[in-house]
């Protein structure tokens, strides 16, 4: 690749819009958990989906593979390029108007590189909710969601980002622009092109937009920290709950005591709920659009006789601020473990029935057979999504701990198998997992989702080796 072609990009682009120096472009080489670091030609930063189509044509003249990337908060190395040099990172944080609100059709229009955060802001504003929400949601953006198919803590009442979308606008790599945008609510018109780039991660289009379903907001929360006598009782008290609150069940999350006691060793402003420690804790969230008197509800669920045979202790949040030390409790374990030292991560999910026993199952083995790391498995235990996560113990090795891990992830994997499970709920595939998609999915998937690669993308320019061996 000569210079030419990259000053040829900087008079389509302007200069300001084309990094090349290593200072300007550390930070987007490299991966949140830096687990991978690679290098690239340049990072683009268009300011339109125009800018996006002349990008795509440059690449396709010059056989420049593009990685898209969002807010670089993806945790399977999804937005970092290879070891080549010769891909293009094309990030879309320039692009990050909101379009359009539509109180009355309750939808928006964003552009890709709005931050979650601001589109949940913008949605507020209008008197709307929408209701993604994800620990990352500062910096991860919209069109990373999408790209992802991203969970969080509000998927069993809404479902995944996959549920939320109306349209979706997106630059092909043939350089055709993709208007997918739209509010209508019912549309059976052929094939849903938008549901197939949502979780393509960057494979198979640059996603430029999105039109986004709202919901009312709500005026009623409650919330409870709750600590059950096993996983067994937490999906027992689920089933409850569901019949009781019906819709109004948000978030019904799992923590076991490694998780708790880890996030309040690592960060001094987090608190135990409770004075007594405990095996296994829920954090459980109910809100409605109406002004109802959910603690009461709420309160009325966990006392009954039934469900009190579950449970051993509950706090319910009595102010705002509660309610956020309880959340923050949930959201910091990430960063806890981070913080602790290594960690083998594995995001996982069994049918909702299944979750105690496939516990069960993964922390005796844990236990048996991993003496240098112990369990922090916890997670959306209502969509039966744990992030199955094993720490380094203090005292051991890092070097060794990491070692053991080719041969942790084939049993936990196989185990996840056995119980017909996923080997990837909601943070994708990317660069990580694309050897394990290959052995365990169908080669009828495999074999289909690679004709559809090679006919929306014969050069193989988006984002090679992600998803899909190249
Ligand atoms: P990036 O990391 O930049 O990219 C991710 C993938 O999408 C890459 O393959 C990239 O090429 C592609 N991509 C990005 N933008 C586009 C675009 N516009 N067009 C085409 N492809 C694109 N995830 C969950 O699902 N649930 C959680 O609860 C959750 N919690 C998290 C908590 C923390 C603290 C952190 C750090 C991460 C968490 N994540 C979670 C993971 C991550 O935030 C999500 O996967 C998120 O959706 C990624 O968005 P991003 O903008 O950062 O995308
Ligand atoms: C969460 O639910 C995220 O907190 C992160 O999906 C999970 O770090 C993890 O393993
Ligand atoms: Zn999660």
């Amino acid at each position: 690749m000569g210079n030419g072609a990259l000053a040829e990009l900087r008079t389509l682009l302007g200069n300001d819009s084309v990094l090349s120096a290593d200072a300007d472009t550390e930070t987007y080489l490299i991966d949140q958990l830096r687990n991978y670091r690679g290098r690239a030609l340049a990072v683009v930063l268009p300011r339109s989906t125009e800018q996006v189509v002349a990008i795509v044509g440059w690449c396709r003249e010059h056989r420049v593979a593009i990685v898209p990337q969002g807010g670089n908060t993806g945790y399977c190395g999804g937005a970092t390029p290879d070891e080549s040099g010769r891909e293009l990172v094309l990030a879309l944080q320039r692009m990050n108007r909101v379009r359009a609100v539509s109180a009355a059709d309750f939808s928006m229009t964003v552009e890709a590189g709005c931050v979650l955060a601001r589109v949940q802001q913008a949605a507020a504003e209008a008197g709307r909710f929408f209701p993604l929400s994800l620990g990352s949601q500062g910096s991860c953006q919209i069109g990373g969601n999408l790209a992802t198919n991203a969970g969080g803590v509000n998927v069993l009442r809404y479902g995944m980002t996959r549920d939320l979308v109306l349209g979706v606008e997106a630059v092909l790599p043939d350089g055709s622009i993709y208007n997918g945008l739209s509010a209508l609510r019912k549309d059976n018109t052929g094939y849903n092109l938008g549901s197939l780039l949502i979780g393509s991660e960057g494979t198979l289009a640059v996603i430029t937009a999105a039109t986004l379903k709202l919901w009312p907001q709500m005026r009623s929360t409650a919330t409870a920290f709750v600590a059950v006598t096993s996983a067994q009782a937490a999906i027992e008290l689920l089933g409850m709950l569901r019949t009781q609150v019906g819709d109004r069940l948000n978030s019904f999350e799992y923590l076991p005591r490694s998780a708790v006691q880890l996030a309040c060793e690592q960060f001094d402003s987090l608190q135990d709920p409770f004075e007594s420690p405990y095996d296994s804790y829920l954090l459980i969230e109910i809100s409605s659009a109406g002004l109802e008197d959910l603690d009461d509800l709420l309160q009325t669920a966990l006392t009954s006789d039934s469900a009190s045979e579950l449970i051993l202790d509950a706090v319910l949040a009595t102010s705002e601020r509660q309610r956020q030390a309880f959340w923050h409790l949930r959201e910091k374990v990430p960063e806890a473990q981070r913080r602790a030292g290594g960690s083998l991560k594995y995001d996982v999910s069994v049918q909702v029935s299944q979750l105690p026993a496939f516990l069960a199952q993964v922390s005796e083995w844990v236990t048996a057979n991993v003496p240098d790391g112990f369990l922090v498995c916890y997670g959306h235990a209502g969509d039966g999504n744990l992030h199955c996560n094993i720490s380094q113990r203090p005292d051991a090795p890092l070097a060794g701990f990491l070692a053991r891990e080719p041969a942790i992830k084939r049993r936990v994997h196989d185990m996840v198998k056995e119980f017909g499970g996923s080997i990837s709920a909601e943070h994708g595939i990317g660069q990580q997992k694309v050897e394990e998609l290959e052995r365990y999915a169908s080669p009828v998937k495999l074999e289909l989702m690679r004709r559809l690669k090679h006919t929306i993308d014969p050069l193989g320019i988006m984002n090679p080796g992600k998803v899909l061996r190249s």
